[in-house]
């Protein structure tokens, strides 16, 4: 009867856990651990995760690790339906970009090991860049190149001052890409044609499953662009 009961106990206990897992699974919230408005000033956030961090030629960021040390901006209202409501238009107004002649542009964020979404926000907002071919970059995540950052022509996707994004889920802990003594996530714009240029970049935690050692999921398939 002690031996029924025990076991009884033990399955009540092991039922619990196994409950209290689940629900800390499911419910667990996603934690923006970078956020960088690349090629601005720092600008206040629109929710309850930190501001954007400055990324301007007088105060690179400390994340940026490569390029020339570009920057430009439109006055220009940017088409934000495409984006979260959670991003501010201003960031998307100005960009880091990088010319052909020396190292390509990088950034690099150190993280704890895990599982991140790396959030790139872009829009075509040089005026003489709003041609179908003028512009045309890629972007390496840990030194692979998915199919959603191929020769990337953002005003032949989407026109002239249009915001969008592309969300990569990323596994930190490959030595392969990562400078020593720590785990990080690189990100590299390779020129393909004219130069690459980003607005913004979001370094966020996720549960995502894996689907590839690297480089695991991308925007589509949770409704980014
Ligand atoms: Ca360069
Ligand atoms: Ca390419
Ligand atoms: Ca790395
Ligand atoms: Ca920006």
């Amino acid at each position: 009867m002690k031996l029924v009961n025990a076991y009884q106990r033990l399955a009540l206990v092991l039922g619990c856990v196994c409950v209290v897992t689940l629900l800390a699974t499911s419910a667990s919230a996603q934690t923006v651990v970078y956020r960088v408005n690349c090629g601005g000033g720092t600008v206040a956030s629109l929710d309850a995760g930190p501001d954007w961090s400055a990324d301007s030629v007088a105060a690179p960021s400390t994340y940026w690790a490569a390029g020339s040390n570009n920057t430009g901006s439109t006055g220009a209202a940017i088409d934000m339906s495409l984006l979260p409501t959670n991003v501010p238009m201003s960031v998307i107004q100005a960009e880091r970009y990088d010319v052909t002649s020396g190292s390509e542009m990088k950034y690099v964020f150190p993280v704890d090991p895990g599982t991140y979404e790396v959030r790139l926000y872009f829009a075509e907002i040089f005026n003489p860049g709003c041609v179908a071919g003028f512009r045309q970059f890629d972007v390496l995540i840990e030194g692979e190149l998915d199919s959603s950052l191929d020769n990337i022509d953002p005003f032949a996707e989407f026109g002239c001052n249009v915001g969008f994004g592309r969300l990569i889920v990323v596994q930190a802990d490959s030595p392969a890409d990562d400078d020593a003594g720590q785990v990080d996530i690189d990100i590299e714009f390779i020129h393909q044609i004219e130069n690459p240029a980003i607005k913004a970049i979001e370094v966020v935690t996720t549960d995502a499953p894996p689907v590839r050692t690297e480089i695991q999921s991308w925007g589509a398939v949770k409704g980014w662009f």
